[in-house]
């Protein structure tokens, strides 16, 4: 059996995206008696949800945790929650799609929460030292699109697969990248990062606790 983790590819201003990395760098892995099996999807709104369906057919995961950049947040952001809305805000998807106020499902339910055990994941990674905290607005953006839609398939498909999305912050590489991009000599502000061994670890223990309890 296989732990499903997705990334996503980079999108906007961002020449890279962490969770893409910790995609790469847990692939193949074992945790908790299962193999992650990484994969990394396109940032498009009319093709993310139908990639992550082909991935649970073929793959029949124990668990899925779908991962995503929240640049400008301080530490792993565990998703409560998916709503039923598509807006990019000022950012096109990598397809230049522009959606504006729309509905992931038109009709359909407005939210799904995540499957994960949110507060367990939570404080597991607390008492590891890992900053984090149970986020209650994924955006509306594709990591809230992801979430919205895969909770809804795993529904109408009644299949008992528990499912969440975790944001993950800048890596101090990309967080100095900006500012040396930018002003940074005249007092540029700064990204709050996380190194990329810790985030890795961050997901290790998402599916740890997912599958143990
Ligand atoms: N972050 C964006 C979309 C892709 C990503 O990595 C988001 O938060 O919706």
């Amino acid at each position: 059996m296989t732990h499903l983790l997705t990334g996503y590819e980079p999108f906007g201003d961002h020449d890279e995206n962490p969770s893409a990395m910790v995609a790469r760098e847990l692939d193949g892995e074992q945790v908790a008696g299962h193999e992650i099996s990484s994969h990394v999807l396109p940032v498009e709104f009319d093709r993310t949800a139908g990639e992550m369906q082909s991935l649970i057919k073929t793959h029949d995961p124990t668990a899925i945790v779908a991962t995503g950049l929240a640049a400008g947040r301080a530490g792993i952001s565990v998703e409560r929650i998916g709503i039923n809305v598509n807006d990019c805000g000022s950012t096109p998807d990598n397809a230049d799609a522009e959606p504006r106020n729309e509905r992931i499902r038109p009709d359909n339910q407005a939210g799904y929460f995540a499957t994960l055990p949110i507060v367990s994941v939570v404080e597991e990674l607390l008492e590891r030292g890992i900053p984090a905290h149970v986020s209650n607005t994924a955006g509306t953006h594709l990591c809230n699109n992801i979430l919205y839609s895969t909770r809804a398939y795993l529904e109408a498909k009644k299949l008992n697969i528990p499912m969440g999305f975790v944001h993950l912050p800048c890596t101090p590489g990309m967080a100095a990248q900006q500012v040396h991009d930018g002003n940074g000599t005249s007092g540029a502000s700064v990204q709050p990062s996380l190194s990329l061994s810790m985030q890795a670890e961050a997901i290790r223990r998402t599916f740890k606790v997912t599958v143990n309890g």
